[in-house]
């Protein structure tokens, strides 16, 4: 079989869909100050997996591009909060350049071995150097917590070949119901956690104004007048009162705005 031939373009889906959703990250982190896509990753099934999968799913060759086995591109798109899988799911399903066929939600059916994350088998169209091809992909959407599971549960599935003993199976359901408990608490305080952090990055936004505005004014301004301000900013600081250091931001806002650097 000509592998190259018919996992390229596998390799294009995965690298372009990789992409794509960081780009959706980004633009999420900078215009909305979070994003529901925490990280994502991307792998091609290899050649040794392709065929054991085939053998024991009994999928003919002919037929491994075939929803059988949609997973020879996969996706990972790790997200913080349980919340946010939802709302990734929902921007999948609403993309055109994308279809979903399958859509497996192991998040509310846990699988008996402890496995959650939801899975969506999505058709990708790529255009390769030879031309248009339709791929399958698996998108996988987890969070933190259950991508620390599977990632150590598949570690140890590889270690003793798909028979972990019992004691570990019960220490990973156990660990599988505390990811579960991390994700659920906190997913309540999501909004508070937010808020904390948004409120943390316009702190740093002003702090980064008032000393830009600062090192600015010593051009245009009386270097002892500078001087005077620099030391109010330092000591406003010390003190870590938001409060003041609001009533500073307007002030320097005026100022700056007087001596026209702003
Ligand atoms: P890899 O190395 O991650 O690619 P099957 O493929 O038969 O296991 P099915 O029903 O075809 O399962 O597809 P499913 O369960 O929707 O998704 C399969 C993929 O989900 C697996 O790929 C894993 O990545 C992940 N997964 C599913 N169940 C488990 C589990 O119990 N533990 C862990 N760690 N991951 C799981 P592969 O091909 O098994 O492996």
């Amino acid at each position: 079989m000509d592998w190259d031939r018919i996992l390229l373009p596998y390799k294009q889906a995965a690298d372009e869909l990789t992409a794509k959703f960081n780009n959706i990250s980004l633009q999420f982190n900078k215009l909305e100050h979070t994003s529901p896509i925490f990280h994502v990753e991307a792998r091609i099934k290899t050649v040794p997996s392709i065929l054991t999968k085939a053998q024991r799913k009994k999928i003919p060759m002919d037929e491994i591009e075939g929803l059988q086995m949609p997973d020879i591109a996969g996706v990972r798109i790790i997200c913080r909060f349980v919340d946010d899988i939802g709302f990734v799911v929902d921007t999948i399903k609403s993309r055109e350049d994308m279809k979903v066929l399958e859509d497996r939600d192991y998040v509310t059916m846990m699988k008996p071995s402890g496995y959650r994350g939801r899975h969506l088998i999505v058709v990708y169209p790529v255009i390769t150097a030879f031309g248009k091809k339709d791929v399958l992909c698996e998108i996988q959407i987890r969070t933190l917590a259950m991508n620390m599971w599977a990632v150590t549960e598949h570690s140890l599935r590889y270690k003793y070949d798909g028979m972990i003993p019992e004691e570990i199976h019960r220490r990973l359901i156990r660990t599988a119901d505390a990811a579960y408990m991390l994700d659920t608490d906190t997913n309540i305080i999501r909004e508070d956690i937010l808020e904390a952090e948004r409120s943390n990055e316009s702190r740093e936004e002003i702090v980064f104004y008032i000393t830009k505005s600062i090192q600015d004014l010593y051009e245009v301004a009386d270097a002892a007048e500078v001087e005077e301000l620099y030391k109010k900013f330092v000591a406003i600081m010390d003190t870590k009162d938001d409060e003041s250091l609001a009533g500073f931001y307007n002030e320097m806002q005026a100022i700056a705005q007087a001596y026209k650097i702003r």
